[in-house]
Parts: structure tokens; C-alpha cells; sequence
């Protein structure tokens, strides 16, 4: 089943660009930019990455992300994790960032925006990876930050694709956002959005119906709705879960627990993806094992996970037909 899986046409459609920061890179950036962290060791950090839920999870986040500075940063940074993608059979990949993670602590816009294309154009033309860029607000803060953040994004609305939604949901639901959306899907945007990952199911028909969303980060939690999975089904809206991420904060006990066999046996339009590979403990090739070794899931269905994430991304028609 490895050697499937290594081999397999892989497309990735929910990664936090930030989430691929490697304790190694961490430090060395902190050195580059004389950035000071409470880490002196690589088995340091990994002695700190000793969070259980989103928000000890996102406390350590910020603090790691705190390292980048400048345009080469967010390059590099991205730059290694196209390598990935290369080694590992990722074809396609769907980037999220988080740009109020940086512009809060004074990195200009246009820095992480830049850095971040540059290594995606590189990737096209040497690695022969495609990519698309989701820009994604932080639910914690309030929609007015949100809505300055979207007319930062206004320029580069070429490289951007989508916008979305993420950070914790407990106290932020949706319709907090609900303006900012209509402003960015005004402006053109597709948009996406976590929900039902650490909040209730109520969260997933609030992003469909207020948002608006083209497919759901996450979404696992709709199993507590029949009518809700009966109409992701029908609608076949797609979901992008992370079976290591669930696992590590605590959405599901184990990975044996994980609904995401089931999904996909109700017809539901799931993927597999990484979420933040550094933090969580592995890249696309790790998640697709994971699962494969927690159900008993043939060579096809590990490959439905791939034709899902195909029709669930945001290629054209003609790209789709050419990944199939
Ligand atoms: C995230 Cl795991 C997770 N959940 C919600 N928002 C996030 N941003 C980065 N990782
Ligand atoms: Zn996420």
C-alpha cells in the first residue's frame, strides 16, 4: 500500500502555508533575522509542540511564525514545502495563509504575498507544480480587522483565488464574517472555510448558507446532522479533512475513530490533506498511510480520495480533465 500511495497523483487542497514552518527552519530563521525564541534546540521545540487542542495549538503558532520576516523568508518557506510536494507525488496544491499572523507584528502585506508567489511560479515552471492561493482571515478577530485585510488583498487579486476562514471557532461563528464575505465575493473571490472541526455542526450550514463557501475546511463534525451529510452528498460539496491534525487536537480520539472511512462510503466528496504538517506530524503521503492503516480501505478507494480532491479543486475544467 506505500508504495500505492508514494505513487499515487496527490492533490492538496487544505495547507496552511505557515503550518509547514520545520523546527530547523525555525531556528534558522530566528538566527537570519535575530528573531529571539524560547528555543534553543531542535529537540526544544519539539518539547514545546506538547499542545492537545486549536487554541494551546495556536498560541505555539504564533510564536513560531514570529521568525519570518522579509519576502525570502516567506520563499524559502514555501520553496521547501513545493520540494515536498515533489517528492512525495502532490501534482496540484491549494495554499492557505494567514496574513494577520504577520501584518499584526508589522511584515508588510505585499512581503508574505510576494515571497509566497514567487516560489509558486518557480514551482510551476521547474517543478511542474500547479498551484492555487487562498488568503485566510482569523475568525478570533474581529470582522472590521477582517475587512482592512481584505482591502490589502485588493491588489493582488490576480494571484489569489479564494479567501478564507480559520482559527477557532468556539465564540466565532460565521456569521461574524458575513459581510466581509459578500465584500470579497463581490470583489471576485471563490471562498472556503473551516467549520465543524472544533465548533458544532450549526457552523457548517452557516458557512454554506451565509458564506456562501465552495467547499468546507474540515467539516467532520457533520456527521451529528443525517440531513446535513444526506445534502453534502447530493450537492456533493467537498470536504477537506486532515486525519493527523484531527487526531493530534483531539477531534477524534484516535484515528480509528475518524469518520472519514465512513464519509466516503456514504458518497460524501471528502479529501485527504495535511493542514500543518510541521506542527501535526506529517505531510500528504503520512495522512494517506494513516488512514490506509486505520480502515480497511482498498488501492480504489485511496485513489477516490485523489479523483474527489481533483473535482474539488479550484482548476478549470480543462486542468481537472488533464489530472484524471
Ligand atoms: C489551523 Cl488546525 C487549524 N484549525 C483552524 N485554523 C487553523 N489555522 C492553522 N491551522
Ligand atoms: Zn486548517
Amino acid at each position: 500500500m506505500e508504495g500505492f500511495i508514494r505513487a499515487l497523483p496527490k492533490i492538496e487542497l487544505h495547507l496552511h502555508i505557515e503550518g509547514t514552518l520545520e523546527p530547523e527552519m525555525m531556528l534558522e530563521l530566528a538566527k537570519r533575522n535575530q528573531v529571539s525564541i524560547p528555543y534553543q534546540t531542535i529537540t526544544d521545540v519539539h518539547a514545546a509542540y506538547a499542545f492537545s487542542d486549536l487554541s494551546a495549538f495556536y498560541a505555539l503558532y504564533g510564536l513560531g511564525v514570529s521568525v519570518l520576516k522579509t519576502e525570502q523568508d516567506f520563499y524559502d518557506l514555501t520553496w521547501a514545502y513545493l520540494k515536498r510536494c515533489k517528492e512525495e507525488h502532490v501534482l496540484h496544491t491549494e495554499i492557505s495563509f494567514d496574513p494577520q499572523l504577520h501584518t499584526r507584528r508589522g511584515v508588510e502585506f505585499g512581503a508574505v504575498v510576494n515571497g509566497i508567489c514567487r516560489a509558486l511560479q518557480e514551482g510551476c515552471s521547474t517543478l511542474e507544480i500547479t498551484s492555487r492561493l487562498i488568503m485566510c482571515f482569523q475568525r478570533d478577530l474581529s470582522q472590521e480587522e477582517a475587512l482592512e485585510t481584505l482591502q490589502q488583498t485588493m491588489p493582488y487579486k490576480d494571484s489569489i483565488i479564494a479567501v478564507g476562514l480559520d482559527s477557532s471557532e468556539v465564540g466565532n461563528p460565521p456569521e461574524k464574517f458575513a459581510q466581509v464575505f459578500e465584500k470579497a465575493r463581490q470583489a471576485g473571490f471563490l471562498t472556503v472555510a473551516h467549520a465543524g472541526e472544533d465548533g458544532p455542526v450549526d457552523n457548517i450550514w452557516h458557512v454554506l448558507g451565509k458564506l456562501q463557501v465552495a467547499r468546507i475546511d474540515h467539516g467532520v463534525r457533520c456527521t451529528d446532522d443525517e440531513k446535513l451529510v444526506e445534502h453534502l452528498v447530493a450537492a456533493q460539496i467537498p470536504l477537506t479533512v486532515c486525519p493527523l491534525s484531527n487526531v493530534r487536537l483531539g477531534v477524534f480520539a484516535a484515528m480509528d475513530e475518524h469518520n472519514i472511512a465512513d464519509l466516503l462510503e456514504r458518497g460524501v466528496c471528502v479529501t485527504i490533506n495535511s493542514d500543518d504538517p510541521a506542527f501535526f506530524g506529517g505531510y500528504m503521503v503520512d495522512n494517506f498511510m494513516a488512514v490506509a492503516n486505520a480502515f480497511k480501505l482498498s488501492k480504489k478507494d485511496m485513489a477516490r480520495f485523489s479523483s474527489n480532491a481533483i473535482e474539488a479543486s479550484f482548476l478549470t475544467s480543462d486542468e481537472k480533465e488533464a489530472l484524471h
